[in-house]
């Protein structure tokens, strides 16, 4: 019974601010039907995980069920907002087909068994392999959704009980480029920003960042601002017309794949007109000379040619930029799964360092995650970096974490850069890599070229465990499949884009034989019969409070420093932003405000890449370049994406999210308020490329490239003539198998290309070249995209997205009239 349609307005009521202000609170709530707040039995606190924004609430629950969602008040991330994937995705954990009990397989079909049965087996595969081929024969793939106990639990059991180097999250598709960024430009991963920037800034510039639908509730944030008094502008850099273009005081719509080309020019205007802070370049950072050489290259109007621009749009942003006093910049996913990634995400913080807008109020770059807990996988080292933004590369760093797990650093492999994650499926795929355990991610629908990934998963040679809450397309192929508890069903910690650290309380019992991530990962290591340097059992922890202890351990001194926070304390006070430790027991707002940096070559976490071809830097070249420990300017050449619109696959293709799913619709499916919001894929068309191709809204389409093809209704919208956007959140979970034939999936993925960015290792998600045909007049239907976002309809007639279920007819396969 939520006051508005969350569905149909999904930022809901203006509480309008001005710049300074407290932003003003706004409780968002939604009960079941029938149940009324006062007969609520509890109320659990928790955050949000369905993004990355950690959205605080509270967990109703009656008679031993979840039944609804609170925002709370107090928050600092969210002063009582929720989104609609908030306050309607709780309902899948009551789902029927949740996974209860444990599966193997057995003459080739899954059949249930126990946890011993299950479990035995996947020792007795993993001792074998390690006994005959060592520890780089097991794999393990790991999520940004899980809470930081699992994922510190996860890394030392492969970095520090097995020994095997090949251990990554799904973060690696969503912000290892975010990551790489902060430790090419600081030395160290960490966010610099705070939320609260927002309330301060006079210009807020997001590049490839939809944040109007992938982090609703701080984009009300934004809203507010704007309606309030002295509102700051906005820059938007998107090829398509997403809710935050249509706020903007400028919206610059490149070429997809072409951001370094464009940032490069934007500094070439900064500097032109000495938009620049010598004294913070001077005192803070090194290789400001490289970037004015190769800068200067990159004028307006050349960025213009590459980007499909206007010059002076160029400008205008320069000067929107270099005329702002408190700039706050935000980067994702336009930026990260695109060409030239961590090149152009480093350029955003390079404007930051250039114009000495850092830890200040409103002057702040938010390097943002995607996934809920993609900031506690990094930290935890649960993506292949070392426990706590060590350097796997120093010596010091590896011994310094191996006495805090008590184990021999001689167990710790760091021989070579941790495994990335399309490199494990590479050896899986070579059969070097014989066991792989994937936690709570998807990658049968979300790994680029799927009909690759499901050849490799499926392979008779790999010994494939899948710890899930449901038969996922992933699990499908597993030969054991682990049932997990989920939110609301288990405690631990997350921590969000801004380092708010939450509380997440176990509020009712999981369903059936399913256990808790972290359960599974200790059972796992008491069986396979781990000892630490005493021969004590490894982990030496039992339960999430004692592992979260464990962690603060590990983390200590490093800049993700939780030493001062405690269960209680996150009970009582609500999100706590880290470092936390005995000198700040109240948390940190920004980093940097001393322009201090991680970056000595003691202390940083990464010597550094090279930003076009990835090479890593020796320790060396790092201390000879920045012996200070200063933070890092670095300029990359623009570097045109491998794949690009060709004869036969002229148009470029981009895919992403909608508002109402949350990536592989394990949960959003599942929740019939936000299932009926975006019920189908759909394809993203310009009006005049649909012109040109006889295309109408709704008619059936064909979207090929070089590794297969998707069919949709095509949705004609108001997207960059030569582009195409799939959302990439359909896969066949409920649909059944893609078509064998060739035919056509309804996977993005099926099209997407295995390549990645040469620093971070991030999937290009953003850069293919694709061909569209039209496959006939359609039934006069539209797409079943919403009308609400960045996939509004321009020029048809189409019902507006709405949550009532009376005004909006359903139908298997379509939109609604
Ligand atoms: N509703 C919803 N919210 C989510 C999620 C979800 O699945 N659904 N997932 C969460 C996760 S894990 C993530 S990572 C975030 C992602 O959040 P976002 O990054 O905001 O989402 P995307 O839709 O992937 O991409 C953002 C924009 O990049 C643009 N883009 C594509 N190519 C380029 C390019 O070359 N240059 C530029 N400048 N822009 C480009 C697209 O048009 C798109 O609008 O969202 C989080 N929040
Ligand atoms: N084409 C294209 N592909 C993309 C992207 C894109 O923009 N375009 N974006 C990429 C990005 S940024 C991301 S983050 C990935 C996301 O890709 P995935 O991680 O594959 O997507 P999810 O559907 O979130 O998968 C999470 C799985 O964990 C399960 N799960 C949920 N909670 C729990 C739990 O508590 N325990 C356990 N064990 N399991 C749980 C869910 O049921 C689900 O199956 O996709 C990437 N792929
Ligand atoms: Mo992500």
């Amino acid at each position: 019974m939520p006051s508005r349609d969350p569905i149909a307005e999904p930022w809901g009521t203006r509480t309008p601010y001005g710049p300074g202000d407290p932003w003003p609170a706004r409780v968002d709530l939604h009960l079941a039907e029938g149940v009324e707040p006062d007969q609520v039995d509890r109320w659990v606190r928790s955050a949000s995980l369905l993004h990355s924004n950690g959205d605080a609430m509270d967990i109703a629950v009656k008679d031993g069920r979840i039944v609804g969602v609170r925002g709370r008040a107090e928050d600092r991330v969210n002063r009582g907002r929720l989104d609609p994937k908030d306050l309607y995705g709780w309902q899948a954990g009551h789902s029927p087909d949740r996974l209860t009990r444990p599966l193997v397989r057995r003459g080739g079909e899954l059949v249930e068994t126990d946890w011993d049965t299950a479990m035995d087996l996947v020792v007795e595969r993993s001792r074998g392999l390690l006994d005959e081929r060592g520890p780089s024969a097991l794999g393990f793939y790991t999520s940004g959704q899980l809470f930081l106990e699992e994922y510190h639990t996860l890394a030392a059991l492969c970095h520090g009980a097995i020994g095997t180097n090949h251990l990554d999250g799904n973060t690696r598709l969503c912000t290892a480029t975010a990551a790489a960024a902060l430790k090419e430009s600081f030395g160290c991963d960490g966010q610099p920003g705070s939320y609260a920037d927002i309330d301060h800034a006079d210009v807020i510039a997001l590049y490839g960042h939809n944040m109007a639908e992938t982090q609703a509730v701080l984009w009300t944030r934004v809203l507010d601002r704007l309606a309030g008094p002295n509102p700051p502008r906005l820059l938007c850099v998107d090829p398509r017309p997403t809710p935050v273009a249509r706020e903007a005081a400028l919206h610059l719509a490149p070429r997809p794949g072409t951001n370094v080309a464009l940032m490069n020019a934007i500094l070439h205007e900064l500097i032109r007109t000495d938009r620049v802070d010598h004294a913070y370049v001077e005192a803070h950072t090194v290789g400001y000379g490289e970037l004015v050489r190769l800068t200067a290259d990159y004028p307006p109007e050349r960025a213009a040619e590459i980007c499909d621009l206007p010059a002076q749009g160029i400008r205008e942003a320069a000067a929107l930029l270099g005329g702002a006093e408190r700039l706050l910049s935000t980067v994702l996913q336009g930026f990260y799964q695109s060409n030239q990634a961590t090149a152009a995400a480093v350029q955003v913080n390079n404007v930051h360092l250039l114009r000495g807008m850092l830890g200040r109020p409103g002057a702040g770059v938010l390097q943002m995650n995607g996934q809920p807990t993609a900031e506690n996988t990094r930290e935890c080292g649960a993506d292949g970096d070392m426990t706590g933004f060590r350097n796997w590369n120093n010596d010091r760093h590896v011994a310094d974490l191996a006495a805090a797990w008590n184990l021999d650093p001689a167990r710790i492999p760091h021989y070579a850069p941790p495994t990335h994650a399309m490199q494990i499926m590479r050896y899986a795929e070579k059969g070097s890599i014989r066991f792989l355990w994937v936690s709570a991610t998807n990658p049968a629908v979300s790994l680029p070229e799927l009909r690759r990934i499901r050849e490799v998963l499926a392979h008779r040679d790999l010994f494939l465990v899948v710890q899930d809450v449901f038969m996922t397309e992933t699990a499908e192929l597993a030969d054991v499949v682990l049932p997990a508890a989920t939110w609301g069903e288990k405690t631990g910690t997350f921590t969000n884009s801004d380092r708010t650290v939450h509380l997440s309380e176990k509020a009712v019992e999981p369903p059936g034989q399913a256990r808790p991530d972290l359960d599974i990962f200790l059972d796992y290591a008491r069986r396979m019969g781990f000892r630490d340097r005493d021969g004590r059992p490894f982990p030496q922890w039992h339960d999430p409070a004692s592992a979260f202890e464990a962690w603060k351990r590990a983390g200590a001194g490093r800049p993700c420093d939780y030493s001062g926070l405690t269960y209680d304390l996150l009970r009582d006070a609500g999100g706590i932003q880290w470092p936390c430790d005995a000198d700040r027991p109240e948390g940190t707002e920004r980093l940097y405000a001393d322009g201090r940096f991680w970056a000595s070559p003691e202390e940083c976490e990464s010597y550094g890449r090279d930003l076009v071809t990835g090479a890593p830097l020796e320790e060396a070249e790092y201390r000879a370049a920045n012996p200070g420990g200063l933070a890092m300017i670095k300029a990359a050449e623009y570097v045109a994406p491998h794949e690009e619109p060709s004869g036969e696959y002229p148009f470029t293709l981009i895919t992403g999210r909608t508002l109402y799913h949350f990536h592989t619709r394990t949960k959003t499916a599942r929740a019939p308020e936000l299932q009926r919001a975006a019920p189908e894929v759909w394809v993203e068309v310009s009006a005049s490329d649909a012109r040109e191709a006889g295309i109408a809204e709704g008619d059936p389409v064909e979207v090929r490239s070089a590794r297969g093809a998707v069919v949709a209704r095509a949705r004609v919208s108001g997207i960059r003539p030569g582009v195409l956007f799939v959302p990439f959140h359909y896969g066949y979970w409920d649909t059944g198998a893609p078509d064998a034939g060739g035919a056509g999936g309804r996977a993005a993925n099926e099209l997407s290309a295995t390549d990645w960015d040469p620093v971070s290792k991030q999937p290009l998600y953003k850069t293919a070249a694709a061909r569209l045909r039209a496959l006939g007049p359609g039934d006069g239907r539209p797409s079943p995209a919403p009308t609400t976002t960045a996939s509004a309809p321009v020029g048809a007639e189409v019902a507006r997205t709405r949550g009532e279920p009376d005004t909006r007819e359903t139908y298997p396969g379509g939109g609604t009239r």
